[in-house]
């Protein structure tokens, strides 16, 4: 047969062995080899066909690395439409994942069974795309219109045993040994005379879908759309599986994934997927370096931060020891790790006996000399520097040898934190995001003595608790929080341009931002930021920067905790609403400052804003603090919310073109001064070379 297919016959059943690892994804060879295989089998003495996977999944999806690229026969449905005519059962066998354009092979087969591990799922809008290949015509014809637009539209996989109530499954098979449970359910499905069952020959009663379903379905996505269509045309296809013929759903269904697939929401988040796959990976590190083994964990301080980072490693199984300075303190964090779980019991997203069993994971101890068996410990007290190394010097006294110490700082240095300690090759830090068992970006920080090891465990360990990890190099702030600097700023200028704090929300907002630059503030707490400036020397002495966010601060509008900040808050629902007061407030101080405020176009908003951030982003990469610019795209996307629609902010720069930013840049230096406006060497660099970002890491052998 072929390199990546082989077919065997097994007495009466034919068996196609697909194996093309990774994730046996349908690249034009393993789509011909089954194209091929089913063709033998019209002609050969099997009376049924067996197709089953090699390796670690059942087949993952469309190879994504083709998508934009020139067609090559067989395309997909022409597989699909020889599975699905066949004279012969097709029965898939499946186990690992059977995603996207797996789980529509598996479809179009007569009957499939599944190992109860195995999942099953159509994540094509996680990547901007919907299923091209009859998932969103099958799916609603075996499981109904209401549970296809659930599945289809969060991407989320589900269950065998679940896929198997939903009907989307016939038969779990136990033991394991899938071919063999596979071709004895064959054989059964013979002898009872089982008939060549398709799922196109399925109709939907149009007169059970409710008036106005897919209007309110479109209505309801819209809403946490943030710029991706992928969903609206999800509900077009379902509404033509209702209305259409299978064939006229079908072409409808391909029509609107080309739509998708040239689509500029879908290459960003194409970009992002395997941006975030390739983040995963330190440039100089050998694949295969040895990690260290993390079987219990220390966190110190158990506020919100310590809390939930507990709570990531307890969900996997992993025993904690939450340590605070006394009693008090630690009930509080432990009484706040139950509380968060009971939220999660009462969304139904938990069994109460797990949550149980979870918090019987966390232990607690005021004691440092009980974590001397831990291997890893995090600090997450709060920020300050000779309070962190007086914490590091008291691991370094009873932490056993090998235990990796991480700090969760968020701009420490961590270098002299590691100095506070006889084994700096085992500091580390680990950067978490608020809440900690909710966000799923994890940046760890390497330091100039951290041990190859120690951050191949740091990657190791994010990946299982979960995280999406990058890698930045020690400065302040590390990728994310330096990069925020000018963006913060920079929607506080506009006030005093003559924007109202609404204005500068929206319009990041529009972008796809998840929440804007001002509301962000009132949420995370103004004073925060006001305390981080007193404490800052190097600030220029201007009375316009950060002026609201000062003056309110004094004011005692702290943001959503007192109630008003930028904006006013519901006391009941927190809803904001603009402050008629703030905006006088705002006039008033510009009149002060002599600034003549006047209209602000929503692009100067958004170019304002991100810039300073694209602009830092690239002195981050010149300093080698990032490993590369789809880094911190991941760091964005995943830490701060930035619209996986534009691919993060480098992603976005690429495509707004680095001249034009370099250009707009250039023109807010003239008008707002040098002081916060100054192109990075390597942004001028590629503006006149006519480059992008990617195109840069590419010649700098980074593929
Ligand atoms: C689709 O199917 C469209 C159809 O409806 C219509 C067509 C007409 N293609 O994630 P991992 C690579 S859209 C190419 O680290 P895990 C990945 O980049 C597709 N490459 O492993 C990585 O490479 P490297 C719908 C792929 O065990 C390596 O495999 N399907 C693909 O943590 C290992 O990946 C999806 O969206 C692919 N489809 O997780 C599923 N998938 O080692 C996407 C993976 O060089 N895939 N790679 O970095 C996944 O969700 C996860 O990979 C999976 C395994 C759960 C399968």
């Amino acid at each position: 047969m072929s390199d990546v297919v082989s077919y065997q016959l097994h007495g009466n059943i034919g068996v196609i062995a697909v194996n093309s690892p990774p994730v046996n994804a349908l690249s034009q060879s393993v789509r011909e080899g089954i194209l091929n295989a089913v063709n033998q089998a019209q002609a050969d003495a099997s009376e049924a066909v067996v197709l089953r996977c090699e390796g670690r999944t059942f087949i993952a999806g469309a190879d994504i690395t083709e998508f934009g690229k020139p067609p090559k026969d067989p395309w997909l449905p022409e597989v699909l439409s020889a599975i699905e005519n066949s004279s012969k059962p097709v029965i898939a066998a499946i186990h690992g994942t059977a995603l996207g354009g797996g789980f529509e092979v598996a479809l179009a087969c007569h009957y499939r069974c599944a190992v109860a591990a195995a999942k099953v799922g159509l994540p094509e809008v996680k990547l901007g795309l919907l299923p091209g290949a009859g998932g969103t015509q099958r799916v609603p014809r075996i499981a109904g219109v209401k549970a296809a637009l659930d599945m289809i539209t969060s991407g989320n996989p589900v269950a065998a045993p679940k896929a198997k109530d939903m009907g989307l499954i016939d038969e779990v098979v136990s033991g394991d040994d899938l071919e063999a449970g596979a071709i004895s359910y064959a054989q059964d499905l013979l002898a009872s005379g089982a008939p060549l069952k398709r799922v196109r020959d399925i109709t939907i009663d149009p007169e059970t879908i409710e008036p106005g379903f897919f209007d309110d379905a479109r209505k309801r996505l819209a809403k946490r759309a943030r710029g991706q269509i992928a969903q609206d045309r999800i509900v077009s296809c379902l509404e033509a599986a209702v209305k259409l013929p299978m064939d006229e759903g079908l072409a409808r269904e391909r029509e609107l994934f080309q739509e998708l697939v040239t689509s500029p929401e879908s290459a960003a988040m194409r970009h992002i997927f395997f941006a975030e796959r390739q983040a995963a990976k330190i440039k100089d590190l050998p694949k295969d370096t040895a990690t260290r083994p993390i079987k219990k964990v220390a966190i110190i301080g158990g506020g919100t931060m310590g809390g939930g980072i507990a709570m990531c490693f307890a969900n996997v199984g992993i025993p904690v020891v939450l340590v605070e300075v006394n009693d008090e303190a630690l009930q509080r964090g432990l009484g706040i790790i139950r509380k968060n779980y009971s939220i999660t019991v009462q969304k139904g997203k938990l069994p109460e006996d797990k949550m149980e069993q979870l918090i019987g994971l966390i232990s607690g101890t005021t004691e440092y000399a009980d974590i001397a068996d831990v291997d890893l410990v995090i600090e997450a007290v709060f920020e300050n520097l000779d309070l962190k190394k007086e914490i590091f010097a008291k691991l370094d006294g009873v932490c056993k040898q090998g235990a990796i110490l991480a700090t969760n700082t968020s701009y420490q240095d961590v270098d002299a934190i590691a100095e506070a300690t006889s084994r700096p090759q085992d500091v580390v830090g680990m950067h978490f995001f608020s809440p900690a068992n909710v966000m799923k970006l994890l940046e760890n920080v390497r330091g100039e003595k951290t041990a190859d090891d120690v951050l191949a465990t740091a990657m190791a360990i994010g990946k299982k608790i979960g995280k999406v990890c990058a890698l930045s190099r020690v400065c302040y702030g590390f990728i994310g929080n330096r990069m925020l600097g000018g963006y913060g700023r920079e929607a506080q200028m506009l006030l005093m341009d003559g924007c109202t704090p609404e204005q500068v929300d929206s319009a990041l907002e529009n972008f796809g931002m998840a929440m804007g630059p001002l509301a962000m503030g009132d949420l995370a707490g103004l004073d925060v930021g006001y305390k981080a400036r007193q404490a800052r020397t190097d600030l220029p002495d201007d009375p316009k920067l950060y002026r609201m966010g000062t003056l309110l601060v004094e004011m005692g509008r702290h943001g959503q905790k007192t109630g008003s900040g930028f904006y006013k808050y519901d006391p009941e629902t927190r809803r904001r609403m603009s402050d008629p007061e703030v905006e006088a407030m705002i006039k008033e101080e510009a009149a002060k400052l002599e600034i003549e405020q006047r209209e602000v176009s929503e692009e100067e908003i958004l170019a304002r804003c991100f810039y300073p951030l694209i602009n830092e982003g690239a002195k981050i990469l010149e300093e080698g603090i990032a490993q590369r610019p789809s880094d911190i795209d991941v760091v964005y996307v995943f830490g701060y919310a930035f619209p996986v629609a534009k691919g993060g902010p480098m992603f976005y720069a690429d495509q707004v073109g680095l001249k034009n930013v370099y250009d707009k840049i250039c023109e807010f230096r003239e008008r707002y001064g040098e002081e916060y406006w100054q192109p990075a060497p390597l942004l001028e660099e590629l503006a006149k070379s006519g480059k992008t970002f990617a195109e840069w890491d590419r010649e700098r052998g980074n593929a």
